[in-house]
Parts: C-alpha cells; sequence; structure tokens
C-alpha cells in the first residue's frame, strides 16, 4: 500500500499545493494509497509530499509521479501524444514554478493572508513556541521569496503575475470537464492543488478574489474537490 506523507489537512484539505497534487493524482489515477501527517524536517530533501511504497521512500511530486508511472503505468497520461505531452509540461510548470510564488506570497507575506493563514497552521504549537516559531517561519519563507524574485516586485505586480497565470489557464480549460479535455491527465492534478488552494482556502486574497471571477474554473475546482471527496 502506497502511504502518501504530507502536511494534513488543515482546510479540510491540504494546503500545500503540492500534496493537494500528490493526492489528486493518486485518486485519479485510481491508485490505492493511505495518508499520515509527514514530518518536513525527516524528509528526504525537507519538503513534503513523500510517498513510501513497499520500504521505498520517494520525494518530490514529480519524482513520484515518475516512479508511480514506471511501476504502476500511466492511467492518465499514457494516451497523451508527444506534442500533447510536452504542453502538458508547461502549463505544469506554470503552475508549480510561477502560480505557486503567488498563493505563498498571499499566505505568508500578505499581511490580511497571514492574519488568517497563521493560526490554522501553527496552531497547533504549544504557547511559547507559538509565539516564536511562526515568526522565524514566515522570514525564512521571504527570503526564500526574495532569492526567487516574487519579493522585488509591488504586491500589486505579484497579484498581476498570478492573476495572468490564472487567466491563461481559464482560456485553457474553456468549457471542458478537464485541463486538457474530456478525460483528467496528471496536469489536473496540479491544476487541481493550485485552484482549490486559491478558491477554497479561508484566505481572502486578490488572487482569490481574480481567480474566482472564472465562472469555469470555480465550477472545475469544486467538481474536482467534490470527486476527491467521493472516492
Ligand atoms: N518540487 C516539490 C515542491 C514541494 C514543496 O515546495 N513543498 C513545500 C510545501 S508547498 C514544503 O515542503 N516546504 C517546506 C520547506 O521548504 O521548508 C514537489 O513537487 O513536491
Amino acid at each position: 500500500m502506497i502511504t502518501l506523507y504530507h502536511f494534513g489537512d488543515a482546510f479540510g484539505f491540504d494546503p500545500s499545493p503540492f500534496c493537494l497534487k500528490m493526492e489528486t493524482y493518486l485518486r485519479l489515477a485510481g491508485h490505492p494509497f493511505q495518508k499520515k501527517r509527514g514530518d518536513v524536517r525527516k524528509a528526504p530533501k525537507r519538503q513534503l509530499p513523500i510517498i513510501e511504497d513497499d520500504g521505498r521512500i520517494v520525494a518530490d511530486s514529480r519524482f513520484i509521479i515518475e516512479y508511480l508511472k514506471a511501476k504502476y503505468g500511466d492511467p492518465l497520461d499514457g494516451h497523451l501524444s508527444a506534442g500533447e505531452k510536452a504542453n502538458l509540461h508547461a502549463w505544469q510548470r506554470m503552475l508549480e514554478e510561477s502560480l505557486y510564488w503567488t498563493i505563498v506570497y498571499s499566505r505568508w507575506i500578505d499581511d490580511s493572508g497571514w492574519r488568517v493563514f497563521r493560526p490554522l497552521v501553527f496552531g497547533f504549537l504549544p504557547a511559547p513556541l507559538r509565539l516564536i516559531i511562526p515568526s522565524l517561519v514566515r522570514r525564512g519563507v521571504a527570503r526564500t521569496l526574495h532569492g526567487q524574485g516574487t519579493l522585488r516586485h509591488s504586491p500589486e505586480e505579484i497579484y498581476g503575475l498570478g492573476l495572468r497565470d490564472v487567466a491563461a489557464l481559464a482560456t485553457l480549460l474553456g468549457d471542458r470537464p478537464y485541463m486538457l479535455g474530456d478525460k483528467p491527465t496528471s496536469l489536473d492534478a496540479s491544476a487541481a492543488g493550485s485552484l482549490i488552494n486559491i478558491l477554497h482556502a479561508p484566505v481572502e486574497s486578490p488572487l482569490k478574489a481574480g481567480t474566482a471571477k472564472h465562472a469555469n474554473l470555480v465550477a472545475y475546482a469544486d467538481r474536482i474537490r467534490e470527486r476527491l471527496k467521493a472516492s
């Protein structure tokens, strides 16, 4: 049995777009699995998600999906042409290397997001640590966002960049049930991981407000979330 180690369902789903991506992938692909709360400090790359399968640990959602495809087959992407796979690759990178950072900004740096995010994610800590740890982690996230480039922009620019990604995604989806057509692919795992985290998390932001204007993305996130709950 595959075990998915993730942060936990603080929002009724995992606040990490990558952990929610992994859960969505496993459910859409129909692989039986169990979820356990992971410890990022013990993960091989100090990040979650990781999986354990037959005693083997695999880290990073991209390598996990490669591993699962090699071991259990490729029910989601196997039918795609080389061109469609290239397309999928580019969209996935947009979600995970671009839009992701606006999501991070909206929760960790934007004060209004932080006020909501902090107690939800760090509320489990005992009182003295609850006062110290969140600010330390927040400072680390700010350093990462500065190194990566996002924090060199104004808030308007950061949200503007994120919302351009969202608008492109809305155009891609159009009126189809899944991002690339009638059937789910691994792109839907990435898209759901991000969109459910933007639209269904209790963090209000210009990113959420702008995404909510795309009726097709709202319906898509609702649909995939229902499918996750049902399976
Ligand atoms: N490329 C990785 C990204 C995973 C990732 O960024 N995980 C974040 C949560 S969204 C994490 O574990 N952060 C903890 C840290 O970096 O200290 C993947 O696809 O799995």
